[in-house]
């Protein structure tokens, strides 16, 4: 039994002795000493060449290094009828919560403002709501969203999160597809987008959604930067629409050195960290599905390429 990893950021080093302890059996072979391709029955990838998956012959089951399964459904190539699941790991879970919290507080505890007054010794106090005068809108009512929005509803804001079916979990309020995203965004004073990119959600952080927000609302986009129309947010911080953004990804990653995000003083800029892969409580996670798939039971958090997460 053999498995292919394929990671355009992370190392071997972290991986093969967590897949070697829980799994002995499994041989890990690492990208690009392949070896024969035909004897390839997992892959475990980041952003894999496009072409690559298509080389296995054999392939069985095709693993997302993260949670996130657009770096593998991009390939013109991707060979047809071999699963795909995605990494759903209570670990990241918690560490993209802790992420939106500190960002969702550091928006609404007017943050960017003190520190622009501190460069300039400005001692000035600024009107300040409770967080239960304040709603968070999220885009994505998935594994990640669920959390971010129970944990800052515990925190005392007011919650409302979008997804494509409509639903209510455990408190949660849920808006529903192109119909409700209308209601959610009329609402929403600080916007976190947590959603998959797909051919339906790309580009959906756009003028015409920053239109629809309370004036002078925030952003945090901790999903992907192809959500993001850049010239739209610059635009809308420029003209006041938008008050201040939080961007952990982008079009281009690492964001190049001339992009204006990086200078910008209502933009905070973080390096795709929101929620790092976390190879000790992954691994395990990783496995049990190639068991599942060897025992033939049913695999889990399996991804529906029509869909596009
Ligand atoms: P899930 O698959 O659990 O949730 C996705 C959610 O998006 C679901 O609620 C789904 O709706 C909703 N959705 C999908 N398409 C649409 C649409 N067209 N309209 C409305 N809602 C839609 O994903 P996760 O929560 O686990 O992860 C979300 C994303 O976060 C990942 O895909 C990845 O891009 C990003 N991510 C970023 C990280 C970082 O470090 N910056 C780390 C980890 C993930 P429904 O519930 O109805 O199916
Ligand atoms: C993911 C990510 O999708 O880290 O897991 O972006």
């Amino acid at each position: 039994m053999a498995l292919l990893f394929r990671s355009s950021v992370d190392s071997e080093a972290r991986w093969k002795p967590q897949l070697a302890r829980l799994m002995p059996e499994l041989e890990v072979r690492i990208c690009p000493e392949i070896g024969d391709p035909a004897e390839i029955d997992y892959a475990l990838v980041w952003h894999p060449e496009p072409g690559l998956l298509a080389s296995l012959p054999n392939l069985k089951l095709i693993l997302s290094l993260g949670a996130g399964v657009d770096h593998i459904l991009c390939d013109p190539h991707l060979p047809r009828g071999v699963p795909i699941v995605r990494l759903v790991d209570p670990y990241m879970t918690d560490a993209m919560s802790e992420y939106i919290i500190l960002q969702v507080l550091r928006l609404h505890r007017q943050d960017l403002d003190y520190r622009t007054q501190q460069e300039k010794g400005i001692w000035l106090e600024l009107d300040q709501k409770n967080s239960a005068e304040r709603t968070v809108g999220i885009l994505g009512f998935g594994a990640l969203g669920q959390d971010a929005g129970r944990k800052l509803q515990g925190l005392g804001f007011n919650v409302a999160l979008w997804g494509r079916r409509q639903r209510t979990v455990e408190g949660l309020r849920g808006y529903a597809g192109r119909a409700g995203l209308p209601a959610l965004l009329g609402r929403s004073e600080i916007l976190v987008c947590l959603l998959p990119l797909t051919a339906q959600t790309e580009g959906i952080l756009s003028a015409s959604t920053f239109a629809m927000l309370p004036k002078g609302a925030a952003l945090i986009n901790a999903a992907r930067g192809g959500h993001l129309v850049e010239q739209d947010l610059l635009a809308a911080l420029a003209s006041g629409r938008l008050s201040a953004a939080v961007l952990d990804v982008f079009r281009d990653e690492p964001l190049p050195g001339g992009q204006p995000f990086w200078h910008h003083p209502r933009i905070v800029v973080t390096p795709h960290i929101a929620a790092a892969t976390h190879p000790p409580t992954a691994a395990p996670i990783i496995l049990d599905n190639i068991r599942r798939f060897e025992e033939g039971r049913p695999l889990l958090n399996r991804v529906d390429p029509a869909q596009g997460y």
